[in-house]
């Protein structure tokens, strides 16, 4: 799954595909890169960002959108307006970093629509998120609250066969947690297919010791093998084109590349 934020303000990509033909061209460059899909988002949700109106998210998104119309695009947004018109404009998955608790209305329109949804784990909401970063056993309790949110989502009228979860790598969790949860990932496996987002973010920082976010494609390359390894099975990342030779190499000498008559 290739990044493409539509945003000013984005920690690592932000600015770089405000202009919806960058933004276009780069959606382009990653699918022919590989990507499977592509996560498509207006609004910020680094540490502390401040949040915008759904009107602003869809003007950046929704020409963007529609001009890859065709392309398997995710909607990265908690506005349940902005998952009705970025599916109407061409988008077939919603990607919800509050997994359906930030706008009582984004159930029913998943539900609605019968589309797949990703429910990220995140406690608060990014202006707040930081205060509730506390935890005996992370990766237990994301895997059990990610189950309640599961729950809400089946009892909405959403198919099971349609929901993946996220731990929500950065999101409510200190450095310290974000490692913990990527040791203990295999534990969400029961709750239901993961996608993990490491890609560039600040632990893996830390684990590297690379401070400018550009600067750690191949620490994300390799938490994201970690990440596969336990059973993730899609990847959010920014880095397409090395993600997918590292899988592909990784899958070859591991002997679960599906049969695309590569292998010997
Ligand atoms: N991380 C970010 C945004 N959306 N969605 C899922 N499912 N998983 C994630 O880990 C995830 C996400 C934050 O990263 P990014 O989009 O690169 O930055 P920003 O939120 O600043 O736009």
């Amino acid at each position: 799954m290739g990044i493409l934020n539509v945003t000013p303000d984005s920690f690592s990509d932000g600015g770089a595909h405000l202009d919806p033909d960058q933004a276009i061209a780069a959606g382009r460059r990653m699918v022919a890169e590989g990507a499977g899909m592509l996560d498509i988002g207006g609004e910020s949700t680094r540490p502390g960002a401040t949040p915008i109106a759904p009107e602003e998210e869809q003007r950046r998104i929704l020409p963007v959108i529609a001009a890859l119309r065709g392309v398997l695009i995710s909607v990265d947004t908690r506005h349940a307006s902005t998952m009705a018109a970025a599916l109407d404009a061409g988008a077939t998955v919603v990607n919800d970093v509050s997994a359906l608790r930030y706008d009582p209305a984004s159930r029913s329109v998943v539900a609605a629509r019968g589309c797949p949804v990703i429910l990220m784990h995140m406690r608060g909401t990014p202006e707040t998120m930081a205060a509730h970063a506390d935890y005996s056993d992370v990766a237990a309790e994301v895997a059990s609250e990610l189950a309640e949110r599961v729950a809400y989502a089946i009892e909405g009228g959403i198919h099971p066969a349609v929901i993946a979860i996220d731990p929500g790598f950065g999101f409510a969790k200190t450095g310290d947690h974000n490692i913990a949860l990527l040791r203990g990932l295999s534990v969400l496996n029961r709750v239901g297919p993961i996608v993990a987002g490491v890609s560039r973010k600040r632990f893996i920082g830390r684990l590297s010791g690379v401070d400018q976010e550009r600067g750690r494609m191949a620490g994300s390359i390799a938490a994201g093998l970690f990440a596969w390894q336990q059973g993730a099975r899609t990847l959010r990342v920014h880095d397409v084109a090395e993600t997918v030779q590292a899988l592909r190499v990784w899958q070859e000498l591991s002997g679960t590349l599906p049969n695309t008559g590569m292998a010997g």
